[in-house]
């Protein structure tokens, strides 16, 4: 760690703190030691380029990744954009970033909070009267995924195609959503274990709009994107395309050695505050750094973030925001995306100082998922990375609905 720029990140955070800075609540579990100290070693590109192609040998037509690390940049793109013109896959194209919306969310709602518009702690029907069905929920409960409002997504994509080819062009109010959660029983108490849904986000896109009184794209743009001059991020809900130069994307169907289908054009509506966020490696590096450098938040509000649950094997939740503990001992800070089309990778480190945003224009293959979970390994571990000493890399488990039905390494590639 850089002692000087981490004193003046935390300067410039106080310089910005907002005028009203929420009180630190009680937090769900103990602060965690150790780990997250340890300091990156040096990047593997070599590495990194490798795991790349592996995932488009794996069935993604291109893999690319963009590493920002202490000012110098690395861009590595291998494969294809496009399958049915050949355009090759540019580093800088743009793509659907899934769950990593949750984290612009989040920072939405965080600034709420630090401007005294909301209250962690406070129950979500303090806001939206009546709007769920039990008032102990509050808001803290939604981020850390702990309110145990069942995940709708489930239901809507049990058959992979079938379920996204009838949303694809859906036009859903957040209302909607939420009854297709509520129609189930609630997965644990409020406040219980860590129960990753959707539903979660959605429910916080209903307070963004409550409380600002403008639609979550007005907020995303005039609080993240505008301030931090991101070029490439969009929120287009409920438009289809993807504006400007940007990667196809192939969903890989359940049926194995069927075709990929080109899910490029939705609109998202399924997700929208919990994953319909549009944007580039370059802006989520961006950004990521710009959240954990405390320049978008008060240092309370990323205090408050930071305070983690366990979410999985070498894994915590903060709100919003992933925890990843890598096998050379580094933890990095981010989130995974899984839209239709795309798989996406976006974490940065403690200090902000390296950051790591990558991509592979397929979804629904737990074998490419988990070959590019390890271009963190290459970019955080380089070649320390306990594959290379011989650490069995734990294969992991995808988190969402596509667990039930992954294939795993009988997974083919589809021409
Ligand atoms: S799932 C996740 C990831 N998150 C969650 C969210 C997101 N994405 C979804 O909920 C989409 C689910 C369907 C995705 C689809 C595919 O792979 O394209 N799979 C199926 O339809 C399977 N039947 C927890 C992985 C996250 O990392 O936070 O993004």
């Amino acid at each position: 760690m850089r002692g000087g720029t981490a004193l003046g990140a935390a300067l410039l955070s106080l310089l910005t703190l907002p005028a009203h800075v929420s009180p630190a609540h009680a937090s769900p579990a103990p602060p965690r030691p150790a780990a997250a100290a340890v300091a990156p070693p040096q990047p593997d590109l070599t590495g990194l380029r490798s795991v790349l192609r592996t995932a488009t040998q794996q069935g993604a037509p291109g893999a690319m990744a963009r590493l920002d690390d202490h000012g110098s940049v690395h861009r590595l793109a291998v494969g294809l954009a496009d399958r049915r013109t050949q355009r090759a896959l540019g580093a800088g194209n743009r793509f659907r970033v899934g769950s990593v919306t949750k984290i612009f969310s989040t920072v939405v709602l965080l600034q709420l909070v630090d401007e005294g518009k909301l209250s962690l702690d406070a129950p979500v029907n303090r806001y939206l009267p009546k709007l769920l069905p039990d008032g102990r929920i509050t808001v803290r409960h939604l981020l850390s995924h702990r309110s145990g409002l069942y995940d709708y997504t489930n239901d809507l994509f049990a058959s992979t195609v079938r379920g996204f080819e009838a949303v694809r062009t859906r036009v859903f109010t957040y209302r909607q959503l939420l009854n297709r959660s509520l129609r189930h029983a609630r997965t644990t108490a409020p406040g219980g274990a860590y129960s990753y849904s959707n539903t979660n986000f959605v429910v916080a896109g209903m307070l963004i709009e409550k409380l600002s009184g403008h639609t979550v794209g007005t907020e995303y743009r005039k609080r993240i994107i505008e301030p931090l001059k991101l070029r490439d991020t969009f929120y287009v809900h409920p438009a289809t395309a993807i504006p400007g130069l940007h990667t196809r994307g192939y969903l890989t169907p359940d049926a194995p050695a069927t075709t990929l289908v080109d899910a490029t054009r939705q609109t998202v509506s399924w997700a929208q505050s919990a994953g319909a966020l549009i944007s580039s490696t370059r802006d989520l590096n961006v950004f990521l750094s710009s959240v954990l450098r405390g320049r978008l938040t008060s240092a309370g509000a990323l205090t408050q973030m930071r305070r983690w649950v366990p979410a999985g094997t070498r894994q915590a939740y903060g709100l919003g925001l992933r925890r990843r503990d890598l096998s050379c001992g580094v933890s990095v800070y981010g989130h995974t995306g899984a839209v239709q089309g795309y798989y996406t990778y976006a974490f940065t480190s403690k200090d902000g100082q390296r950051s790591l945003s990558a991509l592979a224009n397929t979804s629904n293959s737990a074998r490419v998922h988990n070959t590019m979970l390890r271009t963190l390994e290459s970019a955080f571990c380089g070649k320390a990375t306990g594959a290379r000493r011989g650490v069995v890399l734990p294969h992991e488990r995808a988190e969402d609905i596509a667990a039930a039905t992954a294939r795993d390494s009988a997974a083919t590639v589809r021409n």
